[in-house]
């Protein structure tokens, strides 16, 4: 399966060295944070050239200590320089619960953001917060997680919620070779991008005849904490001794059930798939826990946020569909029906080709 498309293959490689290098910055930032409740790792990107009066850029994630956040930001700190963003921070919670990025917002609003950038961990609970942020000038760019679409301008979605369902769904019967129990282990309860891939995920499941044997027997939530997620893991293999596959569609939660399954009894037993990492995931691959996952590339995902908050920032879109802005090496991208833009396909990677990606 293609994921970037040929013409924007050298700017999706530069991007990956970009995103390498903002990792480095961002674990360096947080090590030295003593707050455990958020950090903020304010930076001014004018080095860039062509700044852009005052307008200034900052980015929610669901949580700080994720690798894939990591990337995410690497790209948005890109795109933010080039699209000529004056100002660029980012901000938020350690961990991703519901509430968790409300006080951020509201300090956004105080400090008159020009562009808020969120991947929710809920897509009400910020709800209150944004329309704040709203009346006070701000526009709303959600990312990777999407908001209640009225508390926001645009979603970008890194790839087409179903497609990325259905891929996971695809993998883990092929392993399990089309019967058995399966589990699914999530990031948390509330998170909108999990939960619209897992209602996809079942309705499939019980609607396509090619699953007719596979039986969904549970669902649990990680949190996207690395010790919570190996522990439900570890939970799931004592509570479903017939279980034969796990479908984690969260970069946290599948590594963590790696580093559990390679260690233990079930490896190449009990198969993996999901949402993961290739820098992370590659230990897994290499030593047969793991035989194929999926993901995008999560530096696009930040670049293409910013360059829309830039559009929505300048005026020249408002969100509606069939509005299209300049997404740099990306090219032009547009605004599909409710206002969603949607970055690339995913890709799988496997041993063939897990070596040829660097995020
Ligand atoms: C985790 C987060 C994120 C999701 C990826 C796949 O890092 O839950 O929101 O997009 O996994």
């Amino acid at each position: 399966m293609e994921f970037i498309r040929n013409h924007t293959r050298k700017g999706a490689a530069a991007r990956r060295l970009a995103s390498v290098t903002a990792v480095v910055a961002a674990v360096a930032l947080l090590a030295g944070c003593a707050s455990d409740t958020g950090t903020n790792t304010g930076t001014d990107s004018g080095a860039g050239g062509g700044t852009d009066g005052d307008l200034s850029i900052t980015f929610i994630p669901k949580q700080l200590n994720n690798p894939y956040t990591d990337v995410v930001l690497g790209g948005g700190e890109s795109g933010s320089e080039e699209a000529g963003f004056a100002a660029t921070e980012v901000v938020g919670p350690l961990e991703a619960s519901a509430s968790s990025q409300v006080s951020f917002i509201n300090a956004e609003t105080q400090a008159g953001t020009s562009v808020i950038v969120i991947a929710a961990n809920d897509p009400d609970a910020v709800g209150p917060a944004l329309e704040e942020a709203r009346a006070g000038g701000a526009k709303i760019v959600a990312f990777d997680s999407d908001t209640n679409p009225k508390y926001r301008d645009v979603f970008i979605s890194q790839v087409v919620a179903k497609d990325v369902a259905l891929i996971q769904v695809e993998v883990i019967a092929e392993q399990i070779g089309g019967s058995g129990e399966i589990a699914i282990l999530s990031a948390t309860a509330n998170a909108t991008n999990q939960n619209e891939w897992i209602k996809f995920m079942e309705e499939e499941l019980a609607s396509n005849p090619a699953y007719k044997d596979i039986t969904l027997v549970a669902k649990v939530y990680g949190d996207d904490d690395d010790t919570k997620s190996f522990q439900e893991a570890q939970g799931l293999m004592q509570a479903y001794p017939n279980l034969k596959g796990i479908i984690s569609p969260t970069t946290v939660g599948i590594a963590a059930t790696g580093r559990y399954l390679s260690t233990s009894e079930y490896k190449g037993k009990v198969a993996l798939t999901g949402l993961g990492l290739p820098n992370e995931m590659r230990p897994f691959v290499k030593d047969g826990t793991v035989t194929a996952f999926a993901l995008w590339d999560p530096a696009q995902l930040g670049y293409v946020a910013a360059f829309a908050g830039k559009a929505l920032a300048d005026g020249t879109i408002t969100g509606a569909e069939g509005d299209t802005f300049d997404a740099g090496e990306l090219g032009e991208r547009e605004v599909g029906a409710d206002g969603i833009v949607i970055v690339g396909p995913p890709t799988v990677f496997d041993a063939a080709n897990i070596d040829e990606y660097d995020f």
